[in-house]
C-alpha cells in the first residue's frame, strides 16, 4: 500500500543531505506569525488555483493576516533591525548528491533536444485561511536538483538548450550532454539553471517583515554562491525567470515543456508564453511526455539513491520496533490504533523528514480496509494489528513497510493459517523476480497462483483456482483487489508516469527498487469466507532492490516469518 491517495498533507523537506537544518524555519511557524505573504504573485496563480482561492484576489491574498499586523514600520526601524549583526557562516560545502545530478540532467537532455524544459519544485498549499501547510517539493524537481525542503518553494529548474555552436549562453551553467556531437551521435545539449528567491540583505524590508521569505521568519535564506556551492548547480534569481523562459521562443526556434500538475502559477505563465508564440499545439501532449521521461528517469537508481532506501528502510524498522513496544499503551487506551500510528510517526520525525505516506495502524476488522487512515479505534487483545507504515527521509527518499503482528505477542491457530499464505506468497513472488528475464507484472502472477490456490482448498472459489486465475474469472481477487508491487524512491508510488512498456512490461533491471506485498482481506460480514476467518486482514509488504548480482530484500532485517514475527515482539516488549 502507500498514500498516493490518502491525504491531503504534504509533509516538507529539508535539503541536500540535510545541509540545512528544518528547525530553524520551521520555529517561523508558531504563534502568530502564520501568515506567508506571496513575493508579487502575478493575478494567473489565483485563478490556476480555484476553490477559495479562486474567489480571492491577488491584494487579498498577499494581504491575508495583516489586519492583525502591528509590525513597526519605516526606515528608521528598518535601520536598526538591520544593522550591528555578526558576520555570515562560510558557504556550505558541496553536498554528495551534486555528483550524481550530471548523470541524471544527460538523461533527460538527450530526449528533448533544443527544448527549454521547466521543472518547478511548486509552492505552497494552503490549509486553512492564511495557514500553509508544510512544504513538499515535486519529486522531478527533488531529484533534478538533490534539494526539496521547505526553502524551496517556489524554485524552478530551467534546462534551457545550448546554442548551435554548444556555447552556453551563461558561461557559469552547469552544462549537461557535454559538445555537441560526440556523444552516441548526440547532439543534444541543456544547461540547468536554478532559480529561486535568495537571501535579501539584512538592510531589506524583506529581512524582518516578510513572513515567507525573510530571515527573521524563516531563517537564512542560502545566497546564490552558497546554493551554487551546495549543487554545483548555476543559479539565478527567480526574478529573471520570466524573461529566461520567454527567450527565443516560436516555431522553428525554442519551444518549451512544463512539468504539469507541479505549479499552477508557472503552468499558467508557460501557456501565455506558447500562447504568444503560437507554441499552443499539443501543449498538453508534450508536457505529458516530459512528466513521463522525468518518471522514467527514476526507474534505475543510482548509487546514492540505493544508498537513501536503504537508509530509509532502516529508520523505518526502528519505527516499527517504537510500534510494538507501545503495544501495552495502545491496549490500554481507547483509541489504540492512534498511539500506534503515534509511535510510528514519532520516530520517523526523529530521524527522518517524517512519512512518506500517512500511517496506516489497523486493528482487527480495520485491516480489510485498503486504505484505512483514520486510525481511531481500539486495539485489543488477542486481534493482528497491520501497520502499513513509510519514514521519509530529509532527501525524500521513502521506505514503504507492512507488517500483521498479533497484539498479544502470538497468532492464534486461525490467524497463523491466513499469515502463513502469505508469507508463502511473499516468497514465490521474491522467488519470481529472481528469475532472469522476469518481467514486473511476473511478480505479481507469482503471488496470485499461490493465494488462488490457498484459496481454492478453503473452499471459498466457485471453481479451480486455475480457472480464476484467468483474467475474466479473477475470483481470487475479492480478498487481494490490489497489486503486488509498485515502484518505490522520492514518491512511494513512485514512476507512476512511467508508460506501460516501461514498468508493467518491463524487465527488472538493476537500480529498480519495488515492493513485494500480498495481502488477503477477509471481511467480518463476508459470507463468502469460513467463519473462523471472518475478520482477519494480513498484508506484508518488503521492499526490494535489483543490483548488478540479483535481487535483494532490503527490509530483510525486519521479521516477517511466524515464528520471528513472535520472537521480535517478545524481545522488544522484555526490554
Ligand atoms: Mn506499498
Amino acid at each position: 500500500m502507500g498514500g498516493q491517495s490518502v491525504g491531503g498533507q504534504s509533509v516538507g523537506g529539508q535539503s541536500v543531505g540535510g545541509q540545512q537544518a528544518g528547525g530553524q524555519y520551521g520555529a517561523g511557524q508558531k504563534g502568530d506569525t502564520h501568515s506567508r505573504q506571496p513575493h508579487k504573485p502575478p493575478t494567473p496563480y489565483f485563478q490556476a488555483l480555484g476553490g477559495t482561492m479562486g474567489s480571492m484576489t491577488k491584494e487579498e491574498f498577499k494581504n491575508r493576516g495583516n489586519n492583525r499586523s502591528q509590525q513597526p514600520k519605516g526606515a528608521q526601524f528598518r535601520d536598526f533591525i538591520g544593522s550591528d549583526w555578526g558576520p555570515r557562516p562560510p558557504a556550505p560545502e558541496r553536498a554528495a548528491v551534486a555528483d550524481f545530478l550530471p548523470t541524471r540532467h544527460q538523461k533527460l537532455s538527450e530526449r528533448f533536444p533544443g527544448e527549454r524544459l521547466v521543472i518547478p519544485a511548486g509552492g505552497y498549499k494552503v490549509r486553512t485561511n492564511d495557514c500553509d501547510y508544510r512544504f513538499r517539493a515535486h519529486s522531478a524537481f527533488a531529484h533534478m536538483t538533490g534539494l526539496g525542503g521547505e526553502l524551496e518553494a517556489d524554485a524552478v529548474l530551467v534546462f534551457n538548450p545550448i546554442e548551435p555552436d554548444g556555447e552556453p549562453s551563461n558561461k557559469n551553467s552547469h552544462t549537461t550532454g557535454g559538445e555537441p556531437g560526440n556523444k552516441n551521435g548526440q547532439t543534444t545539449n541543456h544547461e540547468a539553471t536554478l532559480y529561486f528567491h535568495p537571501r535579501a540583505p539584512r538592510s531589506s524590508e524583506e529581512f524582518y517583515a516578510d513572513s515567507r521569505y525573510g530571515e527573521f521568519w524563516v531563517g537564512p535564506r542560502p545566497s546564490l554562491a552558497e546554493m551554487k556551492a551546495l549543487t554545483g548547480l548555476a543559479c539565478d534569481s527567480i526574478d529573471n525567470l520570466a524573461d529566461a523562459l520567454a527567450k527565443d521562443l516560436g516555431p522553428g526556434q525554442v519551444s518549451l515543456r512544463v512539468v504539469p500538475q507541479s505549479d499552477a502559477l508557472l503552468e499558467a505563465q508557460v501557456a501565455e508564453l506558447r500562447e504568444r508564440a503560437e507554441l499552443s499545439e499539443n501543449a498538453e501532449q508534450a508536457d505529458r511526455q516530459l512528466a513521463e521521461a522525468l518518471s522514467e528517469i527514476r526507474l534505475n537508481k543510482d548509487a546514492w539513491e540505493v544508498d537513501e532506501m536503504r537508509k530509509a528502510v532502516q529508520v523505518t524498522h526502528e519505527g516499527f520496533d517504537n510500534v510494538i513496544a507501545s503495544f501495552p499503551r495502545a491496549i490500554a487506551h481507547h483509541r489504540g490504533e492512534r498511539v500506534l500510528e503515534g509511535a510510528f510517526g514519532a520516530k520517523a520525525r526523529e530521524e527522518g523528514n517524517g512519512l512518506g505516506y500517512d500511517t496506516i495502524a489497523a486493528a482487527g476488522n480495520h485491516a480489510n480496509t485498503l486504505h484505512f487512515i483514520d486510525n481511531d479505534g481500539p486495539v485489543h487483545p488477542g486481534q493482528l494489528i497491520l501497520v502499513d507504515a513509510g519514514a521519509e527521509l530529509d532527501s525524500l527518499y521513502t521506505a514503504d513497510i507492512t507488517r500483521t503482528l498479533p497484539v498479544s505477542g502470538t497468532f492464534t491457530e486461525d490467524q497463523a493459517e491466513v499469515y502463513q499464505v502469505i508469507v508463502d506468497a511473499s516468497e514465490r513472488a521474491l522467488a519470481e523476480a529472481r528469475k532472469p528475464g522476469c518481467k514486473f507484472r511476473d511478480i505479481h502472477a507469482a503471488a496470485m497462483e499461490v493465494i488462488a490456490a490457498h484459496l481454492e482448498s478453503w473452499g471459498m472459489l466457485p471453481g479451480t483456482a486455475e480457472e480464476s486465475l484467468r483474467l475474466e474469472n479473477s475470483w481470487h481477487r475479492r480478498w487481494m483487489p490490489h497489486g503486488t508491487s509498485h515502484h518505490l524512491g522520492i514518491d512511494v508510488h513512485d514512476c507512476a508516469q512511467a508508460r506501460r512498456e516501461m514498468y508493467l512490461d518491463a524487465e527488472l533491471e538493476p537500480g529498480m527498487c519495488f515492493t513485494i506485498e500480498p495481502g488477503l482481506y477477509f471481511h467480518e460480514d463476508d459470507l463468502l469466507v469460513p467463519e473462523r476467518f471472518r475478520g482477519i486482514g494480513v498484508r506484508i509488504e518488503d521492499d526490494i532492490l535489483v543490483t548488478e548480482t540479483g535481487v535483494e530484500r532490503i527490509s530483510e532485517s525486519i521479521p516477517r516469518t511466524i515464528a520471528d514475527v513472535e520472537e521480535w515482539i517478545s524481545q522488544v516488549l522484555d526490554r
